[in-house]
């Protein structure tokens, strides 16, 4: 009878524990389930929402931006092809330029036009320096006949100068005011 209750005893004794094991692991394992769905469910709805709305905002926005850079290439490209019909231009006017700066220089030394007289090209300028110490003019045509061409009235000594440009060809004779016997000549040649 002893060892029938004991066994007895230790059966429902096992029983129970397994019962209670079996009653502990079956909660465990149901609460973590019911848990698990409803967390998935509330997170995509929010989630996806909000990031498709947004998304299609900024992709409408950057779009214009690369426009801008696609109109200013073609700019550059169209102004430097004017830029080589200035470098032709300038071309011709240095040759204008020597041709006015011709010169030729008279001294007015001792009374008298040093070299008294000179053979220029046409558009020649003549510039008389004065190298004496009182004044001279250089005045166009014979002192019985003045031209009128030029007349530089009073060139004061000391290294004033008086200048008139050629631009007809012919014989220009000259004289100062001031001393007689005081001449010279210009000849200007095509
Ligand atoms: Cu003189």
């Amino acid at each position: 009878m002893y060892r029938r209750m004991s066994v007895y005893t230790t059966l429902v004794f096992t029983l129970a524990f397994l019962l209670s094991a079996c009653a502990g692991l079956t909660p465990a394992d149901a609460i973590p389930a019911p848990t698990e769905t409803p967390e998935p469910a509330l997170t995509d709805t929010p989630e996806l929402a909000p990031t498709e709305t947004p998304e299609p905002e900024p992709t409408n926005t950057p779009e214009p931006e690369p426009e801008p850079t696609d109109t200013p290439e073609p700019e550059p490209t169209d102004t430097p092809k004017p830029a080589p019909e200035p470098t032709d231009t300038p071309e011709p006017e240095p040759t204008d330029t020597p041709a006015q700066e011709i010169r030729a220089e008279v001294v007015m030394r001792n009374n008298s036009f040093q070299p008294q007289e000179i053979t220029v090209q046409v558009d020649t300028s003549v510039i008389w320096t004065n190298e004496d110490s009182f004044g001279h003019t250089v005045t166009a045509g014979t002192r019985s006949n003045p031209s009128g061409l030029f007349q530089s009235g009073n060139v004061s000594g000391g290294g004033d100068t008086f200048e008139f440009t050629f631009d007809q060809p012919g014989t220009y004779p000259y004289f100062c005011d001031y001393h007689v016997g005081m001449n010279g000549t210009v000849t200007v040649q095509q």
